[in-house]
């Protein structure tokens, strides 16, 4: 799967020359690169992978799955692509996620525009012929009117640096950098740093090969039971029945997270939320928690009950009421860090191979050549995983060296937190899409099909200024500015803040503390409105050579 050149791009010695560059072939990507096709665009797509599906290629550990239901985490454009392939799983497991995109990239023929194996190390925007120049880390030079970054908000693995982690002679893992084979943890004492929703997966799935599991908790969080099972024909027959139903919801709702009725919605009396909540437990899954109640993520008396109801399910579960105590999430809202969807978590903590350290009690003080030593005790370990997180939403954006005007570097731009008009566009970069970058709903929800909508939007876009003879599209300061300002007014009106989350950065040290996705519902409609207003906000360049005229 070595590199070869896309359909109608041009390579001369100044290197490859094509309208649309495509950064990342993980769902966003693939389709980008499918959708440009389409258009009539000479389009190119740089992976950084060996293989196509983004996080889904590398978050290969044990347990990994979904917590969209499979049916719904699905291309939703395509009626062929939905014919031709069939879920086994109310929650896809990472290897059937994985063998999706690359069934998607096959049956889109996609391989061929895509070159594997290669990081986009840079992007400068040259003023005077209106070109983005990619340089990549294998010293490609692509020359492209546009560029499409599709890295993902959950693609840059974070490793906090512990004192001591190169003296450890063990096995050392990050469950966003698994291997490709599999890992033989039968009789090996493990220990284990993160209990996020990566952590919340794996531990059960180590804790059954392992002959020790040591699970080092800095903050415990809430999850809920998935109840994942196998689909079956009545469940595919209901999917099918409800699918227009369903694109057209897509169509028409925005699905953010909060909805406008949520600030005037009444508190519901206790034992009502608790009968409701008792019932969404037993059906398993994180969506309908969210939406259990209008204001459970903006009104703290409602938010505490929820809070309260899954407190007292850990109590039930685990028999140690120590173990319970320290597993229990206090003093942050429910949901407003990702719920985490488990199976079996809590249940784990009783077996006898697995043992809970609280991190705040007995910090970790280094990691020694053979195991962990927090301030009391010393931990012997023959390996150690890292479910630690990612440098989310912003991280694989500001990994590239991009240059806009003037030479300004995206890095500067947003030094004091990620400025974008829609999450889609940056003032000063002209030509660069973001795909669910930060300011859209990005990693809230369906990641999925918040990617579908950013392609079709950026298509309708590229349509317009061919048929208009536009160079360029760029937002304006001030509209960019007013748009930071709603998605910051939207998140301080709900409990999101109030904890510490990737949302806002805090688990990346000097990350500046700024809610980065859109949590408003209506961003579809205001898309929508934007463009039939004659894309308010956004500055057009004139022309200077005819769009898809690349490679001719
Ligand atoms: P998360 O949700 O960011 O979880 C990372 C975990 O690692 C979390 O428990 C962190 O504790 C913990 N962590 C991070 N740094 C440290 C240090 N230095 N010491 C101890 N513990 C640490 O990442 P995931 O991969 O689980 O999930 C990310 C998303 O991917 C998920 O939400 C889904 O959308 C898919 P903290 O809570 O910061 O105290």
């Amino acid at each position: 799967m070595g590199a070869s050149v896309p359909e109608r791009a041009s390579t001369n010695e100044a290197g490859v020359e094509c309208d649309v560059v495509v950064v990342g072939a993980g769902f966003g990507g693939l389709y980008s690169l499918h959708k440009m096709r389409e258009i009539g665009m000479a389009v190119r797509g740089i992976e950084a992978a060996p293989d196509v599906g983004g996080t889904w290629y590398w978050n290969r550990y044990p347990g990994a799955r979904c917590d969209v239901p499979s049916l719904f985490y699905s291309y939703s454009w395509s009626p062929e692509l939905r014919r031709e392939w069939r879920w086994t799983n109310r929650y896809a497991g990472q290897e059937e996620i994985l063998a999706y995109a690359r069934f998607a990239a096959d049956r889109l023929d996609l391989r061929r525009l895509i070159q594997f194996d290669t990081r986009v190390a840079g992007a400068t925007f040259d003023e005077k012929s209106e070109r983005w120049i990619v340089e990549t880390d294998r010293g490609d030079r692509l020359r492209a009117r546009f560029v499409i970054m599709a890295t993902g908000g959950l693609s840059v693995p974070n490793t906090p640096d512990i004192p001591g982690v190169a003296d450890f002679t063990g096995a050392i893992y990050h469950t966003a950098r698994w291997p490709q084979e599999p890992v033989d943890f039968e009789g090996k004492r493990v220990g284990i740093i993160g209990t996020g929703s990566s952590g919340v997966q794996v531990i059960p799935m180590i804790a059954k090969a392992a002959s020790q599991l040591v699970v080092f908790q800095r903050t415990p969080n809430f999850s809920v039971p998935a109840r994942n099972r196998p689909l079956t024909d009545a469940d595919h027959k209901s999917f099918d029945e409800g699918l227009e139903t369903y694109l057209a919801s897509l169509e028409q709702s925005d699905f953010g997270r909060v909805p406008p009725t949520a600030f005037t919605a009444e508190v519901p009396p206790r034992d009502v939320q608790w009968a409701r909540y008792e019932q969404l437990w037993q059906e398993g899954g994180s969506g309908g928690f969210l939406k259990a109640f209008p204001n459970i993520l903006v009104h703290p008396d409602v938010n505490e009950v929820c809070a309260d109801f899954v407190r007292q399910k850990i109590r039930e579960t685990v028999k140690n009421p120590k173990t319970a105590e320290v597993l229990s999430p206090s003093g942050y809202p429910f949901g407003v860090k990702r719920l985490c969807v488990d199976t079996d978590y809590f249940d784990t903590y009783n077996r006898s191979n697995v043992d809970l350290v609280n991190l705040r009690e007995e910090p970790i003080e280094r990691i020694t050549a053979s195991g962990v030593d927090t301030a009391s005790r010393h931990f012997e370990l023959d390996a150690l995983v890292f479910a630690t997180g990612f440098d989310a939403v912003t991280g694989a954006l500001l990994a590239v060296d991009i240059q806009g005007r003037g030479g300004a570097t995206l890095k500067d731009a947003w030094s004091e937190g990620p400025r974008t008009y829609l999450g889609l566009t940056v003032a000063g970069f002209p030509n660069l899409f973001t795909i669910t970058g930060p300011g859209s709903p990005s990693v809230i929800g369906n990641v999925i099909t918040n990617c579908e909508y950013h392609v079709d939007w950026i298509a309708e876009c590229l349509t317009h200024m061919r048929r208009h003879n536009l160079a360029t599209i760029e937002p304006d300061g001030e509209a960019q500015i007013a748009w930071g300002r709603h998605v910051a007014e939207v998140a301080d009106r709900t409990l999101f803040p109030k904890a510490n989350s990737w949302y806002l950065g805090v688990n990346i040290p000097g990350k500046p503390r700024v809610f980065m996705p859109y949590i408003g519902e209506g961003y579809r409609t205001t898309c929508k409105a934007i463009v039939e207003d004659g894309y308010r906000g956004f500055r057009f360049g004139s022309p200077t050579r005819a769009l898809g005229e690349a490679g001719k």
